[in-house]
């Protein structure tokens, strides 16, 4: 696994303040401003970096909203370039998905675009731009977006965990070069500095917590260890599992999710496993002893009333190709999908509204690939049969996989490799349903 050259911050976690991750209260805010900010990136007393913000801060704000209520936010553009925002895993309108040239303009410097929409599933998603994503996401335009379930599940903190990377000079500089074609052929941009930005400094011994980690950065898969806490795996992608599931190795591919609730044993850390000492990424420190713990078994959350997949009315394939070491392609630009590179003229398929396809994804690249799709949630498939629903799939290098999806939103929906490099570079389709 590729670690971190700023390795002389590797003890950087502890005792840092952390960015600000401001968090709004159920109220969402009405209006989130794009426009450049100074981030604190680096430890406190290091140099500050020039970013992309939202309302002042990278990154943006917390979005909290009650599942089944209308999010109303105006997008207010002030970065100097066009720009607009996705509402990723959100089972949303297509008018409001946030896709310039596909569901809406591009939202000018100095314009704005209201976006309005109900957020039908309870759980942890996010935002982020999707106009030069593989530029706009790394500088800094994304946030969380939790939707809370009518009776959440109780624990005493609410815990966001946003993985993040960055390619920083020493002086906190971020490197430009974000087209960098060497990148989108290989592994995407990958930073040289990590950081586990979490909502919280502290907790109780035997607390409860929710943790909601969410893979933000633009190419790096994070595998986590998680130490000083013992629990399960509630959710993955925003989704509940019909059974909380042990701990085992948490891997986060970019725009990947995962709830857990634990209870903390010692203080809790978050750590990217590399050849030598584990690269700490964040901690919350232990501060006493909570009195009276909650204890009690971990529940599943509530089921998401998402449609249950019937016989394959479309059985297609979707094959992953080109990159460096890659074979050739028919495409004409670095990645491509059955043989083209960037959204063809007509969608590789069209649905009637409530049709269930069958899609396997085969990866004959030498890159794994988290193959994100828009509007919907699908269920990965294996021999036994349903997996885990989810709106992000990771197919390592040389696998496939079989995604079991019912059609039921209608629009124009974007398919695409969320390394966000490579969907620059070629690997998106799209499909349509009417
Ligand atoms: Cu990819």
């Amino acid at each position: 696994m590729t670690g971190f050259t700023l390795n002389r911050r590797r003890a950087m976690a502890s005792g840092l303040a952390l960015l600000a991750m401001p968090r709004a209260a159920l109220a969402a805010p009405t209006v989130l401003r794009a426009a450049p900010v100074s981030a604190q990136i680096l430890p406190k007393g290091d140099g500050t970096t020039a970013m992309l913000g939202l309302n002042g801060t990278t990154p943006g704000p917390e979005l909290r909203v009650k599942q089944g209520s209308r999010l109303d936010v105006t997008f207010e553009n002030q970065i100097g370039a066009d720009s607009a925002l996705h509402w990723h895993g959100i089972r949303i309108e297509n008018a409001m998905d946030g896709v310039p040239g596909m569901t809406q303009s591009a939202v000018p410097h100095g314009g704005r675009f209201d976006y309005s929409f109900v957020a039908p599933d309870a759980g942890t998603f996010w935002y982020h731009s999707h106009s030069r994503s593989w530029e706009q996401v790394e500088q800094g335009l994304y946030g969380a977006l939790i939707v809370e379930e009518a009776e959440p599940p109780a624990v005493d903190h609410d815990v966001t965990v946003l993985l993040d990377d960055w390619r920083l000079e020493e002086d906190g500089t971020l490197i430009g070069g974000f087209g960098n074609r060497h990148d989108f052929a290989h592994a995407g941009r990958l930073g040289n500095f990590a950081r586990a930005l979490v909502s919280v400094d502290t907790a109780r011994r035997g607390d409860r917590l929710r943790l909601r980690l969410i893979n933000t950065a633009t190419a790096r898969i994070f595998p986590v260890i998680l130490s000083g806490a013992s629990g399960k795996v509630v959710a993955l992608d925003g989704m509940p599992l019909p059974a909380p599931r042990e701990i085992g190795d948490i891997t986060l591919a970019p725009a990947q999710r995962m709830d857990l609730i634990v209870d903390v044993t010692d203080t809790l850390r978050f750590d990217f496993p590399t050849r030598g000492d584990p690269y700490e990424l964040g901690r919350i420190a232990v501060e006493g002893d909570n009195p009276s713990p909650i204890g009690t078994d971990i529940t599943p959350l509530p089921a998401a009333n998402t449609p249950t997949p019937g016989p394959a009315d479309h059985e297609l394939t979707l094959t992953m190709q080109g990159g460096a070491m890659g074979g050739r392609h028919s495409g004409d630009d670095i990645w491509a999908l059955n043989g083209h590179s960037g959204l063809p003229e007509t969608p590789f398929a069209r649905f009637k509204r409530g049709e269930t396809a069958r899609i396997r994804l085969v990866n004959e690249t030498a890159f794994p690939h988290g193959m994100h799709l828009h509007g919907h949630h699908f269920y990965e498939t294996s021999e036994a049969g349903l997996g885990d629903l989810r709106d992000t799939t990771l197919i390592n290098r040389g696998e496939s996989r079989d995604i079991l999806c019912v059609f039921d939103n209608p629009g124009k929906w974007l398919l695409h490799c969320h390394m966000l490099g490579h969907q620059a570079a070629g690997m998106k389709t799209w499909v349509e349903v009417t």
